[in-house]
């Protein structure tokens, strides 16, 4: 079992309507984790709220790309880029954080993906490496001890934010059954060996709440 402190924090990634059944970007069973997610909620003092929010034209689209279709690549200035359907476009009901998702207490939500030239996988900084969103320095200000990473998807935003948390320094443990991969071409294999090498630890959800 994991005992969970006070100081520790609940990360919860892109629990959005085009990330579940029926969204354009659906990714299979994310609806399952919901309910899972609000009762982990309850164990924590601190939640913190990641919202993927892009403009219309944003350049992580394959309609802004003639001729690519989605989920094909392209070469970025900051590297190669997954094209996507048109998703969580600001203001549309897509880009929405669901409302089953019942976490009054959480206390941060964190937008990414707005600059339309950059994408934001991560929760900590863009995919440019270079733009930070700012999350690392609230936690840092907060005190905050270790980070559990929940939501979508498991091997995209989950896998990006576990990274990019380890790699500044935070204890950062991903709570797979809590999540929910796309799985395309091989990024669920690779998220998790990615994530194993950076010293992400990887739990079911069973270890915290019994
Ligand atoms: C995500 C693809 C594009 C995610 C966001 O939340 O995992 N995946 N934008
Ligand atoms: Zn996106």
């Amino acid at each position: 079992m994991i005992e969970i402190r006070p100081d520790d924090v609940l990360l919860v990634v892109d629990v959005q309507y085009d990330f579940l059944p029926g969204g354009s970007l659906a990714v299979a069973g994310g609806d399952e984790i919901v309910p899972l997610i609000n009762k982990l909620a309850t164990r924590f003092r601190n939640v913190v709220l990641t919202q993927d929010w892009h403009p219309a034209d944003h350049i992580s689209f394959a309609s802004q790309h003639p001729g690519k279709a989605p989920f094909e690549s392209v070469a970025l200035d900051y590297g190669p880029q997954v094209l996507w359907p048109d998703h969580c476009v600001w203001d549309s009901h897509g880009a929405e954080i669901s409302r089953d998702l019942r976490i009054p207490h959480a206390q941060l939500v964190i937008r990414k993906g707005f600059n339309r030239a950059i994408d934001s996988y991560s929760g900590f900084q863009e995919a440019d490496r270079e733009t930070l969103t700012g999350l690392a320095g609230y936690l840092n200000e907060r005190d905050v001890g270790r980070l559990f990473v929940t939501g979508l998807a498991t091997d995209f935003c989950v896998a990006w934010t576990a990274l990019d948390g380890a790699a500044g320094g935070f204890d950062v443990t991903v709570i797979e059954d809590a999540t929910r991969p796309i799985d395309a071409d091989g990024s669920l294999e690779q998220a998790w060996a990615d994530m194993e090498e950076a010293g992400v630890e990887r739990v079911m959800s069973r270890e915290i709440l019994g």
